[in-house]
This record gives structure tokens, sequence and C-alpha cells, in this order.
């Protein structure tokens, strides 16, 4: 019989990447006076997580022919930016969180008003890494990439998304708007992650359009599973909202479309963003395993 061997270890790959990422996010911070506003922005950037997002990053710039290690600076504005969208996100004006990854939440620490400075040189910090601490990178590409992230950072994607959330709280949202929220405030960002490694490593529009396509499946995707994540695991997703009931103010596809009918949902999304970049080959492999990691997560 003959042994197929697959050499491709996915595993490897996404344990590598995420040393990378871990050290220029360790790597990322000044002095940033005063020492308060510093140990505040370390204790978000450096408080783990998935690391998803400069991943997709890193791995897109591969996709494209690009040397990852050129799109570091690129996917690390990419965590800074979740980050700081996390730390708000946490505030006692929008979801008021207590526990965020297991542990107090930055405001909780630091009080609001410092978390609030912290998100915001955290924002800016992540335009100064692309426009200013990417070395070797065509400064057109590097204004590219600075234009998608300003265009998905603000009202046309994070910052509208959220808005729109906030509004609905409390009220029966239809899937229609429940997927306006979800591709504002979770696909943008990711859709960035793909587009911007691509375009350090100078993609076309062909590529572009396949990585578009491709991100657009992972977000809603990943968001139905983070739904049912939600539902089902009952330990650290739980004990983020200390204190309140997680489900019982908001909108979510198993609410809106049954437990089965949502998984299959978020398989079929998987399914058709792998579709759109397999005209790549083995050059698509960390993407495609980052899509099937994406639903087959536990956290
Ligand atoms: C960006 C200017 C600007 C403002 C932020 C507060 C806000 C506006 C937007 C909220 C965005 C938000 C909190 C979206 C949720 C995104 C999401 C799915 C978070 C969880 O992501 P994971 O699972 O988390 O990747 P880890 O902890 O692994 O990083």
């Amino acid at each position: 019989m003959t042994k197929v061997i697959n050499s491709y270890d996915f595993e490897k790959y996404l344990k590598q990447t995420k040393k990378v990422i871990e050290e220029a996010l360790d790597f990322s911070l000044g002095p940033e006076n005063p020492e308060i506003l510093r140990e505040s922005m370390r204790y978000s950037l450096l408080a783990g997580g998935k690391r998803i997002r400069p991943i997709l990053c890193l791995a897109s710039c591969s996709l494209a022919g690009g040397e990852p290690s050129l799109a570091v600076p690129t996917a690390v504005a990419i965590e800074m930016i979740h980050t700081m969208s996390l730390i708000h996100d946490d505030l006692p004006a929008m979801d008021n969180d207590d526990l965020r990854r297991g542990r107090p939440t930055n405001h909780k620490v630091y009080g609001d008003a410092v978390a609030i400075l912290a998100g915001d040189a955290l924002l800016t910090r992540a335009f100064e890494m692309v426009s200013l601490r990417s070395p070797g990178v065509d400064p057109n590409r590097l204004l590219n990439v600075i234009g998608e992230l300003s265009l998905v950072a603000g009202a046309p994607g994070l910052v509208g998304g959220q808005v729109v959330d906030l509004e609905c709280e409390g009220k029966e949202v239809d899937l229609d708007t429940l997927e306006y929220i979800h591709l504002h405030k979770t696909g943008a960002l990711l859709k960035a992650c793909v587009r911007t490694g691509a375009m350090i490593a100078g993609a076309n529009e062909k590529l572009l359009q396949a990585l578009t396509t491709y991100a657009e499946g992972i977000g809603l995707a990943f968001q139905i599973i983070d739904d049912i994540l939600d539902l089902t695991s009952s330990s650290e997703k739980l004990g983020k909202t200390a204190g309140k009931d997680l489900l019982a103010d908001k909108t979510t596809y198993p609410k809106l479309l049954g437990m089965e009918e949502s998984k299959k949902r978020a398989f079929d999304l998987v399914e058709k963003a792998k579709k759109a970049i397999e005209p790549w080959g083995a050059d698509a492999n960390h993407l495609i395993s980052l899509a099937d990691f994406i639903t087959n997560r536990d956290r």
C-alpha cells in the first residue's frame, strides 16, 4: 500500500508564527511615558489571545509570494487595533465586562480614563508601525496598507459595526442586521489582515479579490462559531461577562437559525472561503488550514 505523506505541518506553522508574533508584540512598545500608560498598553497587548489576525496577515503575505518578515510590523499593527477595540468594547459605556481572556479587563485594573487612553495610544501606534517602522517595504504599498487599515478601523468598519450593535442592544434583531454587525465588527478587520499581508507582497487585483472572498467567508463563520461557543462552552466564555447573562440581551445565529443550521452555515462559509484560494495550490496551505482552525476552535 502506498503511504501518503503529508509534508505540510500546520501545527508547527501555527506554533512558530505565533512565537514570531509574540516576540514582535513584546518588542513593539517603547518607553511610552508615563509608565502607567505603558503598563496599561502592555497589559492588554501581551495578554495572550489566539493571534489569529496577525497570523492571517503573515500567511497571506506568504501566499502572495512575499517575505513574511516584511509584514510583521503590519501584523503587529493589526493586533494593536484589535486590542484597542477589545479595551474600548469592555468599558462600562459599552459592554461593561469585568473579565477578558480570563483576567480583569483593562479598565478594572487601570481605571476607565487610562484604559481609554491606552486604547487611543495603541490605535495611533498601529499607524506608526506601518508608516515608520516597516523597513524594506515599498512606500506605495505601505500607503495602501494605511488606507486599508484606516477604512476598517473607522465608521465603515469596526466603529460603525459597534454603533449598530450598541443601538440594537435589548432589541429583536433580524438576520440582515446581525450580519451587518458581524461583517463590520469582526469581518472587516479579518479582511484587512489578508489584504494587507498580500499588499505588502505586491499582490495583483485578482489575488486581492480572491482573498477578499476568502475573508468574507471566514469572517462570518468566525462569528457564527463564536455564538455557538458562547452557548456551548461553560467556563471561559461565560466568565468573560461575570455577573451578566451573556445571552439574554444578545441576538445570535443559533437563536435566529437554530444550532444545526448555524453549524451548517459556518461549514458552508468556510468551504466557500477555501474554494476562493484553491487555485493558488500549495501556496494556499496556511490560509486553508487557518480557515479550518477557525471552524474547529474551542474558544
Ligand atoms: C478600532 C477605532 C476603533 C474603535 C473600536 C469598540 C469598537 C470600536 C469595536 C468593537 C469591536 C469588537 C470588540 C469586535 C469583536 C471582535 C471579536 C470577534 C473579538 C474576539 O476575537 P478573538 O476570538 O479574541 O480573536 P482573542 O482573545 O483570541 O484575540
